[in-house]
């Protein structure tokens, strides 16, 4: 953490009392895991937490009251501030399987998400463009799977050093890895590499287009459970993190017969290595293992599936994407992006409230929050800049946040004066007309 600090700000560190940021870790029940004590004046600055995530929260505070160059020496505001998140959970997935993003690009990527005090990277590895995780016990996956991308471009996969180092480095910034193998649709990658996983054991056409819902694995057959078995097996051993997504979003092409108890198979092999699945809201048509976490995301079937989720003792995240998928246009003019849930500028990304997506949810089902950056037409790290910011700081300040500290008037001012941290940073952004910019 002081080295953290000390990098970034160029300044000295220490829990010794006559340094200029003093960290202290203290017993405050009240702040629980993650909240933060932050008291600047003429004598320094302290920063007080139960535990390192805390603390580490509390440093990005600091951060934001610094000069948007980010070094010392400069002058703090003098503040007095306690500050707990509302919700547990406060994500962004990022799809690196319709387009691939290196090493490089995803820490870039979970720099952004600690700068907003998110605590989850959700990495969407598996669709039907691509396969992007090495699996040693089926390794075509990412031999043959991880070479195609859409529009017919380059692919690429993560070895497991690779993937170890980035889970390493959202761990550093307290960031929890989720990684996402989807099934049983959106497999076409796996079932190019395996034919052996279809009904009929033809191996079907690459796929390089944006189009969902046409592929599936074949759900019954033996060397299916198998697949299941291993590929799981082998990324809850990769995993130190709790959660392990299984996707089971828009399974068109797979008998409704057989969605439900394959989707509970997948459960019980994720549940028998000890972790949690997390599922798309189309999972809690399924039964659900004790500890299942649902994921809304469109509200045609979304509101029931959460309802019936929560009925089976599920927690929920909500990523509406009306609300919180940054792949949608800010308007009409936007020249990257989807538009199938409508436009959504920086106002929508703001003025909505997870506990009132449904009505029949209570704020405690709701585990909370998590934006997604789908990538059908995002290729670069700039692109994922350009679309994320300012709409992400704006879904963390609806995680983070109680309600009733939200405003919209105060806020777009305090996001608008981000501008000058962002070309610090070399990151773009989109200069949204919403926002009365420096
Ligand atoms: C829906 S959200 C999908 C994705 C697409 C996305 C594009 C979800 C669970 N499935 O496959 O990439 O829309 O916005």
């Amino acid at each position: 953490m002081a080295s953290f600090l000390a990098e970034l700000l160029g300044l000295e560190i220490s829990n010794a009392p006559e340094a200029a940021v003093q960290l202290a870790l203290e017993d405050d029940p009240d702040l629980c895991d993650e909240g933060y004590e932050l008291m600047s004046g003429s004598g320094g600055v302290l920063i007080r937490a139960n535990g390192p995530a805390g603390l580490f929260r509390g440093v990005q505070t600091l951060r934001q009251l610094l000069p948007a160059s980010g070094r010392l020496p400069a002058e703090v505001p003098g503040v007095r501030i306690r500050d707990v998140p509302r919700f547990a959970w406060r994500g962004l997935m990022l799809d690196v399987a319709r387009h691939f993003f290196g090493v490089g690009d995803v820490k870039r990527v979970v720099d952004l998400a600690a700068f907003y005090k998110l605590n989850i990277l959700h990495l969407h590895l598996t669709d039907d463009q691509g396969w992007r995780l090495a699996i040693s016990s089926w390794p075509d996956l990412a031999a043959v799977g991880g070479l195609t991308a859409v529009g017919g471009g380059r692919g690429g996969f993560y070895t497991a050093a690779d993937y170890a180092e980035i889970v390493d480095y959202a761990a550093s910034r307290f960031i929890t890895v989720v990684p996402e193998i989807d099934v049983p649709g959106h497999t076409n990658a796996a079932l190019v590499a395996y034919p052996e996983l279809t009904c009929d054991g033809q191996a079907p056409q690459v796929a390089t287009g944006t189009e969902v819902g046409f592929s599936s694995l074949c759900p019954d057959k033996p060397i299916t459970q198998r697949f299941i078995e291993e590929v799981f097996g082998e990324l809850a051993a990769m995993t130190p993190g709790p959660y392990l997504h299984l996707g089971g979003d828009e399974a068109m092409s797979t008998p409704p017969d057989k969605y439900g108890p394959f989707v509970e198979r997948v459960q019980q092999v994720i549940h028998g290595a000890g972790k949690r699945p997390v599922g798309w809201q189309e999972v809690a048509t399924a039964r659900l293992v004790p500890g299942a976490v649902v994921q809304y995301w469109n509200s045609d079937a979304g509101p029931d599936q959460v309802v019936a989720a929560v009925r089976k003792g599920a927690r929920l995240i909500m990523s509406p994407a009306d609300r919180v998928y940054l792949d949608m246009k800010y308007d009409v003019a936007t020249g990257l992006g989807l538009d199938w849930a409508g436009e959504l500028d920086v106002p929508d990304a703001y003025g909505w409230d997870p506990a009132e997506i449904a009505s029949g949810i209570a704020e405690p089902d709701v585990l909370g929050i998590e934006a997604a950056l789908w990538t059908e037409t995002v290729a670069t790290v700039s692109e994922i800049e350009y679309m994320v910011l300012p709409r992400l700081p704006a879904m963390a300040e609806v995680a983070w946040s109680q309600r009733a500290t939200r405003d919209w008037a105060g806020f777009r001012t305090r996001l608008a004066a981000h501008a000058p941290r962002w070309a610090a940073m070399g990151a773009a952004y989109h200069r949204s007309p919403a926002l009365p910019w420096p």
